[in-house]
């Protein structure tokens, strides 16, 4: 029995019989409220579309200024549910422009039947929870309000334009039109004096067609954009082969990629590609014509790492340079506020040859402020411009402005969803908000939307939705809410992913920069499609996890709980580990681990380049130890930090860290001296600690002679590493130096004790186990010897210690031992600063440009030592964002 005809409760009988009765109501008819209204007619749900416009589109009825296309090539958006639908809809372009993907939603309409059950030309003006009947009743601006069980918004991230904020607009007595807003009648332009506002996509797409017509355009640019050549024209017969030899693979590729088209992950990082090898590669993108493929497929670190960025960067701006042929007009089109991909770039159709017009000028409004609209143009600090026509191409209020103009939507206890995200938007997985039962939003804040290719979003969102009404229903349950706990999970995951790509340190319509006073900060989920889908598999899959669901007969359902609490990258790291279903490392014997670890570290990304590495040996405490040492690129002799590698006395060697040494040497600006000491079993306790106190006083005392700063050194190491920079400072205490001014110790073994809490809750699944850390402990240290100082340092003396920075990991067997030598280190004296990597794992700090979020624990790494060594800080460009506060590490 379709909900619908469930009796109305008391309070919906007051609305009286204006109120149209359904299971769902969709607000919005773009791509995603047409998919929608599909999926819940054949799903047996009683639904009305409710859309203010006079057709079908969503953003694509609105905005129809000439030049208007899609970006994302034509055959990957589009919808993928059919493939009947598929098979009956041949695109004409590669970017098709908005009359055709108009004709084409227009015909996903007709074809299957859709219109009947869309109120055209009805806003959606409030909308209020009625807790009694478990309803969400809606205003219209146009006939009957509506009563219905489940609201969804499907009222796009684009859709609201941004009001133009320059005085004077209504004094104009020529002609305004809005990008977004575009009339349907035909505008002439030609012979007229034309102003456009703007630089994004819009005023980017608009202003070479202006241009052709107008008798002068004027072009006021506040922020220039990068934009790359389109090369429209018919669909490339390589993707259409692709897709046409395997369909069902590609699209779902495109569903597990990370921005929603099917190209694979990027694995070259740019310092292994020579200058050369880069310019192909860009040249490349450049004559490809495609977003998406410029955005993710040059090297791995484009979009995550600024050095690699401004490399691709710096390419496109070379070209700007090549085809602007006014050099002062062409610095005012470069771009250099922000990283390339961080602000939503362009495609074009000659947007910058078109400044080389003799009826084109560009308006830098960085010099000179739009101070007013008068009655005949445009006034700036500089001058007056008299125009006939001014077209605003100024944006949108993005991923908010369309949901928050139906106003109020009222939630459960009368809380009105403005207030609610006063300080910006909150939700749970973009779909759903705490305190809005049974409200859903499709892409709507938090979810990868804009920064994906929307049709690909928009079905997954869809279907998600729809699967859960259905489920729903078999199960008696009517009501459904997102917890706060789940909520507020999102939101740390959220900023955890926005840590990984550039977007932090632009300020753009993702953040909310563009609307004055609203709140900031990246809106859209930046953590990938494919991750993303599978995190809302993941909460499915867990019993509906963070959500809390009712119904009249059945007991109310709540597993609470955060979806994602690993870092988005430590997440990859350790699924990618388990789909390679490795036996256990303590199963394949000492050598067949050492093997293994050799061949696990080949795939890695190479470690970034330094100023000059050296390989040498030193003497041990028993023989010569092999030694690598990582000296910056700037002039000597710098500070040494002697560094002990992980792999729990029996793994690894001097290079096996080779990335970390690297990154840090860089980041300090110090000397790394990585010492290969000797391994179980074939050198049991004490040789790793021996060795490590007997090449730390070699390196002392030769430190000159390998280009150091003498004086104090310092110690730093990972895991067993640790454990001996640990152990070092204590027989250098104990034995007359050398002199020590710093301990880095990441993730250290520090005890021999294995029932703190950490042992246990993170005994499996993190890739250091528990049992791999009972076979260390086995292979390298009899239980008689194991509570000597020397290789549980926590049981030693701990006064008069240098100072420490200790690091450790939420999910890693080690965290609690880390903690406590930190502890008991403070309290015997020394000054301790801790740094609790939240979401992380053991191996998480080490693994450099694989865990990109272990950046911000390498920066408060790398500040350390250089306290440690009294120089200030070393700054990074890029550092900014990542800079730890206090509380994005804590665990
Ligand atoms: O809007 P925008 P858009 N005074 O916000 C400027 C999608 N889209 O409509 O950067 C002076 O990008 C503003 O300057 P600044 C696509 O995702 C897709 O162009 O804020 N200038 C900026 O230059 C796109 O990103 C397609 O300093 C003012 C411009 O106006 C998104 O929609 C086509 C101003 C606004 O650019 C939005 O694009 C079109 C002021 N008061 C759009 N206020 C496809 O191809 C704003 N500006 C699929």
């Amino acid at each position: 029995m379709p909900e619908a005809m469930v009796a109305s409760s008391a309070s919906e009988a007051t609305r009286g019989a204006t109120t149209q009765q359904v299971d769902v109501a969709v607000v919005g008819a773009g791509f995603a409220g047409l998919y929608l209204l599909n999926r819940l007619r054949k799903a047996g749900f009683s639904s009305v579309l409710l859309e203010e416009a006079g057709d079908v589109g969503g953003t694509w009825y609105w905005n129809r200024y000439p030049g208007a296309r899609c970006d994302i090539q034509t055959i990957d958006y589009a919808y993928t549910f059919d493939p009947e639908l598929e098979r009956a809809w041949q695109w004409s372009e590669k970017y098709a422009t908005q009359p055709e993907i108009l004709r084409y939603l227009g015909f996903v309409a007709d074809r299957y039947d859709l219109r009947r059950d869309i109120r055209f030309g009805t806003k959606v003006t409030a909308t209020t929870w009625d807790q009694a009947a478990e309803r969400w009743w809606l205003t219209t601006d146009n006939g009957a309000s509506v009563s219905c069980r489940y609201c969804i918004m499907a009222t796009g991230c684009l859709s609201a334009p941004k009001p133009p904020e320059i005085d004077g607009v209504k004094d104009f007595k020529g002609e305004v039109y809005f990008t977004g807003r575009w009339p349907h009648e035909e505008i002439k332009l030609a012979g007229k004096r034309v102003a456009v506002i703007g630089t994004g996509s819009s005023g980017i797409q608009l202003i070479p067609l202006i241009a052709e017509q107008a008798a002068h355009l004027t072009v006021f640019q506040r922020t220039p954009n990068f934009a790359l050549p389109a090369h429209n024209g018919a669909p490339p017969a390589d993707r259409i082969a692709l897709l046409e030899g395997d369909r069902a693979g590609y699209r779902e590729q495109a569903r597990m990629s990370l921005a929603g088209v099917p190209w694979p992950q990027q694995m070259a990082v740019s310092w292994q590609l020579s200058d050369a090898e880069r310019r192909e590669r860009f040249e490349t993108a450049w004559a490809a014509g495609d977003l998406v493929y410029i955005l993710t497929q040059l090297w791995a670190d484009q979009a995550v790492d600024v050095d690699g960025n401004t490399l691709l960067a710096d390419l496109i701006r070379e070209k700007i340079r090549e085809i602007v042929k006014d050099p002062e007009t062409a610095a005012a089109l470069t771009p250099h506020d922000h990283p390339f991909g961080a602000k939503r770039p362009c495609l074009d159709t000659n947007y910058y040859a078109t400044y080389n017009r003799p009826n084109v000028t560009l308006v830098n409004l960085r010099q000179e402020p739009i101070t007013g609209i008068t009655a005949s143009g445009i006034k700036t600090g500089k001058r007056s411009l008299d125009v006939d026509v001014i077209v605003f191409a100024t944006g949108f209020d993005a991923m908010t402005g369309a949901i928050m103009a139906v106003h109020p939507i009222t939630g459960r206890d009368g809380k009105s969803l403005s207030d609610v995200w006063a300080n910006g938007p909150r939700t749970y997985l973009g779909l759903t908000v705490a305190g809005f039962p049974n409200l859903f939003m499709i892409t709507g804040p938090g979810s990868p939307s804009v920064l994906s290719n929307m049709a690909v979003s928009i079905e997954q969102h869809v279907d998600w939705v729809a699967d859960r009404l259905i489920a729903m229903r078999e199960a008696g349950l009517t009501t459904i809410e997102a917890t706060e706990t789940a909520q507020a999970g999102w939101a740390r995951h959220m900023a955890d992913c926005s840590t990984l790509t550039l977007h932090r340190l632009a300020n753009t319509w993702y953040t909310g920069a563009n609307v004055p006073g609203k709140a900031s900060g990246v809106m859209p989920y930046t953590g990938g499609v494919g991750p993303y889908r599978t995190i809302c598999d993941e909460v499915v899959s867990c019993g509906m996890l963070g959500f809390r669901l009712t119904g009249p007969n059945v007991p109310e359902q709540c597993n609470d709980g955060e979806v994602v609490r690993l870092q988005p990258d430590v997440r990859l790291v350790l699924n990618m580990l388990a789909e390679m279903n490795l036996p256990p490392i303590e199963s394949m014997g000492a050598q067949g681990a050492r093997d293994f670890v050799a061949e696990f570290n080949k795939s890695r990304p190479a470690g970034r380049p330094v100023g000059e590495v050296v390989d040498g040996t030193l003497p041990g405490a028993d023989g010569p130890l092999p030694y690598r040492l990582y000296r910056p690129a700037t002039p000597g002799p710098h500070p040494i930090v002697v560094y002990f590698h992980g792999g729990g006395w029996v793994l690894g060697d001097e290079q096996s860290d080779d990335p970390f040494c690297r990154d840090m040497c860089r980041r300090t600006g110090m000397s790394f001296v990585s010492v290969g000491y000797r391994h179980a079993p074939e050198h049991r306790f004490p040789a790793a600690a021996e060795d490590g106190y007997a090449a730390t006083r070699w390196i002392a005392e030769h430190a000159a002679e390998i280009g150091g700063k003498p004086g104090p050194l310092m110690v730093a190491g990972w895991s067993a590493g640790g454990n001996i920079a640990a152990v070092t400072c204590q027989l250098a205490r104990d034995r007359g130096g050398p002199a020590i001014s710093g301990q880095l110790l990441v993730c250290p073994v520090t005890d021999c004790g294995f029932d703190r809490p950490s042992y246990t809750d993170n005994a499996t699944g993190y890739f250091l186990t528990r049992s791999l850390m009972y076979w260390f402990w086995d292979i390298y240290c009899s239980p008689a010897d194991r509570t000597d100082p020397r290789v549980s340092p926590l049981r030693g003396k701990l006064e008069n210690l240098p100072p420490a920075l200790v690091a450790t990991c939420e999910f890693d067997p080690l965290r609690d031992e880390g903690v406590a030598y930190a502890e008991a280190l403070s309290a015997a004296g020394a000054p301790v600063e801790q740094l609790k990597a939240r979401g992380h794992f053991h191996s998480s700090l080490t693994m450099v440009d694989v865990v990109i979020t272990g950046v911000a624990a390498r920066v408060q790494m790398a500040d350390a030592l250089c306290r440690f060594a009294g120089l200030p800080p070393e700054r990074k460009e890029g550092d900014e964002g990542v800079r730890p506060r206090s509380d994005s590490l804590a665990a």
